[in-house]
């Protein structure tokens, strides 16, 4: 890609030489957006990389590892788009991407369906994409190269597994449990898969009672109204799951505004996703009872499956980071000091 990048730039540089106009004067339409922005991109890898939004605390850090790993004293020049939570913004990207002639596409799709048409684009410009974070759904499944990532399903099964064994400890494995759940953006991997992992250990507990579910958009603002309607709505919440931690942040807002509380020793068991440093703050500030990491430090992964294409070697289809979880009656200030988001 970068030989065919060179060549168009010596073609337009020759034709307005024989015109006899200058750079200044007349820069061809299709001028690459980068190209004076650095000496010569053909020494630099440019990757494209359109971004979900800047919703969360774990986006903001999911960001930063790309932003801190495709750096030009790396040998990358990066264009990133961050597309507000809206996939048109994200779609319309790529397409700018495509007519910049990048070298790699990293997409982060803010819902699963909805990108055939725009990655087969990709695909017949001979531009690689790769999937970061969440996952799409296509008929063809060559329209991407792999995709790094959490295992959400899991992610949900290790908050139902803890919620179950953390009601026997209380003496309350066979009370009737009544559940709310802040969903994520409906149609997201991260949502998707949150849900269904942790109704797969619903099923099993016949006393558990799933009132509710809706969703916050992963945002702090929805989950606050979320979580006030659900306050409105039923007594005797005992359990309320946030499948992010923004969203558990307007829920703990929600809940105190209602002069109620949350945590180990609240109302009601608050249970969130992401395990951003946020949230061990709230851990310890006994509002949240566990937290279930989401790995946000994708940009090394993503850079490490880059170098490999570039020496012609083959790529695993799908990569799992690693990833833990974490409670309040855990050493959280020890924990905290080795975390970097
Ligand atoms: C999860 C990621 C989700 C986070 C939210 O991998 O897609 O999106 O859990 C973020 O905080 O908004």
């Amino acid at each position: 890609m970068r030989m065919r990048r060179a060549w168009i730039i010596g073609l337009l540089a020759l034709t307005a030489a024989l015109c006899g106009c200058t750079k200044q004067q007349e820069e061809p339409e299709d001028t690459l957006l980068y190209e004076d922005e650095i000496e010569d991109s053909d020494d630099y890898i440019v990757v494209g990389f359109a971004q979900v939004g800047s919703e969360s605390d774990w986006r903001l850090a999911n960001t930063q590892s790309f932003r801190d790993t495709f750096r030009e004293d790396n040998g990358y020049y990066l264009l990133f788009e961050d597309g507000q939570q809206k996939q048109e913004n994200q779609i319309k990207a790529i397409r700018n991407f495509i007519l910049q002639e990048v070298d790699y596409i990293i997409l982060d799709p803010i819902v699963e369906t909805g990108w055939d048409a725009v990655l087969q684009e990709a695909k017949a410009a001979g531009i690689p994409v790769i999937l970061s974070d969440r996952l799409v759904v296509v008929e063809d499944e060559s329209l991407y190269t792999c995709w790094v990532g959490s295992d959400f399903e899991e992610e949900g099964r290790i908050a139902g597994r803890w919620l179950r064994d953390y009601l026997e400890d209380q003496g309350r494995g066979s009370d009737e449990i009544r559940i709310v759940t802040l969903q994520g953006t409906l149609g997201s991997s991260a949502q998707i898969g949150r849900t269904e992992g942790f109704d797969e250990i619903l099923a099993a507990q016949g006393n558990w009672n799933m009132l509710e579910r809706m969703s916050g958009d992963f945002t702090l603002t929805k989950g606050r109204e979320v979580m006030e309607y659900f306050l409105d709505t039923y007594e005797d919440i005992d359990v309320v799951v946030c499948e992010n931690d923004n969203m558990a942040f307007g829920a703990i807002e929600a809940i105190q505004d209602a002069g109620k509380t949350c945590g180990p020793d609240g109302d009601m068991i608050l249970i969130s996703f992401d395990a951003a440093k946020s949230a061990f703050e709230a851990m310890q500030r006994g509002e949240l009872n566990m937290d279930v990491e989401c790995n946000p430090l994708l940009g090394p992964m993503v850079e490490e499956i880059i170098q490999k294409l570039e020496r012609g070697e083959d790529v695993d289809r799908v990569q799992y980071v690693e990833e833990k979880c974490f409670d309040a009656f855990m050493d959280l200030e020890g924990i905290l000091e080795s975390r970097t988001y």
